[in-house]
């Protein structure tokens, strides 16, 4: 008897709301932007599949986490993201589309309470096949489209660049330095001079860090791997040749106290900020000194896929136990290498000193390239064709996915 009105408790539950098995929109990983206090306004994003075979539109969204929902889109206009309110979002038949930031989004405008990390924010959503579906999305830490976009390229800088930007503090508070329009114009026509040669290098070291990872993955012979580790390093050196030959000159220009506090400023502004979390700093580290493809980790993390031997598995372990604490140390050693080396141009030190280090910095860089293709061949004479076919799918699922 009880499981009779159980049934019936759920099959009535089941009418009155069609939702719980809509087969239009499926909504997939609902999550809003955490504010800081004394903001009122927030965003949500969500990916809305379409599992049906007809277009459908996103038309209404409400919530009562906020006074005023409303569906947005980015646009680019006049050179700048703005932001606009559009009627409807719509999803393709058998189609998905995503709110995301920089892109469509639901905007929350007038929220009734603060919301931060962890909360629950439920959102109403209608749609124009006459569907609605109540949402929950957590709330979570995330950055603004520009803002992603601005630290990345920071972080992209800084892979490439050991060098301390001088010219930045020129750029960004020069009302600091007390310069004559003479100094200024000076330096001005150094920075157009040297920006784009710059750019173009860190362009180059960008391209050659994917020939090189690419040309791994092909299975090209390790003289070939060499080669672009080699032009990789001419061009990595040039940035810092570069970087050297930039701050000789703003010597020149400025006086020896206006130099002085060109890199007192730099010191208390710009000194590069390192991760305070110790496993993703490592992580970070690790992604900063080594370009190649990590297939190691493929082994340790989807191993199961690949129905290794004992032996098979047992020569992985030993290999990888063997080589994991010298990568590690090669790695360090670059950073403690670049940190020395950023140090060594802030205190004046003599070109000498700073092609020392960079010497060191490109060493030790390839060799930890060395090392890992030296890995992939290992890998390779362990496993059999098909297990190491796998290896690369598996690794190149992950590695597409995180590059989008
Ligand atoms: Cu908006």
């Amino acid at each position: 008897m009880k499981l009779m009105i159980k049934i019936a408790c759920a099959l009535t539950l089941l009418i009155l709301s069609p939702l719980s098995f809509a087969k239009g929109v499926v909504v997939d990983d609902p999550y809003a932007r955490a504010i800081p206090p004394g903001q009122t306004i927030s965003a949500a994003f969500m990916t809305l599949v379409n599992g049906s075979d007809k277009n459908i539109d996103l038309v209404k969204a409400s919530s009562d986490s906020a006074k005023n929902v409303e569906l947005h889109e980015h646009i680019h206009e006049d050179g700048m993201m703005k932001m606009r309110q559009v009627p409807k979002i719509s999803i393709a038949a058998n189609g998905k589309t995503e709110l995301k930031p920089g892109g469509y989004h639901i905007m929350l405008i007038d929220l009734v309470k603060h919301i931060k990390p962890q909360d629950i924010v439920t959102i109403n959503l209608e749609f124009s096949d006459g569907s609605k579906q109540e949402i929950k999305a957590d709330v979570r830490k995330i950055m603004m489209g520009m803002m992603k976009k601005k630290m990345s390229m920071m972080k992209f800088k800084q892979h490439v660049n050991p060098m301390p930007n001088l010219l930045a503090v020129y750029k960004k508070m020069s009302d600091k330095l007390d310069l004559s329009d003479d100094q200024k114009s000076k330096l001005d026509a150094g920075i157009k001079v040297r920006s784009p040669k710059i750019k173009e290098l860190y362009g180059d070291v960008k391209s050659l860090e994917k020939e090189l990872h690419e040309i791994t993955l092909k299975g090209e012979p390790l003289n070939k791997i060499d080669q672009v580790s080699d032009r990789l390093m001419q061009a990595r050196l040039a940035i810092i040749e570069g970087k050297t030959d930039c701050r000789e000159s703003i010597k020149k220009v400025l006086s020896d106290k206006q130099f002085q506090q060109l890199v007192k400023l730099y010191r208390a502004n710009m000194m590069p900020t390192f991760n305070k979390d110790k496993e993703k700093a490592a992580m970070a580290m690790m992604k900063h000194t080594n370009p190649m493809p990590n297939l190691m980790r493929v082994i340790v993390k989807k191993g199961d896929q690949l129905n290794l031997t004992e032996k098979q598995a047992a020569e992985l372990k030993k290999w990888r136990e063997e080589r994991k604490p010298i990568s590690k140390k090669v790695s360090q050693t670059i950073a403690k290498l670049e940190a020395d080396l950023l140090e060594a141009a802030l205190n004046n030190a003599p070109i000498a000193k700073i092609n020392e280090l960079a010497d060191g910095i490109t060493q030790n860089r390839v060799k930890i390239i060395r090392t890992k293709a030296m890995c992939r061949d290992n890998m390779k004479r362990i496993l059999d064709d098909k297990q190491y076919k796998k290896v690369l799918a598996i690794h190149n699922e992950k590695h597409n996915k995180t590059m989008h």
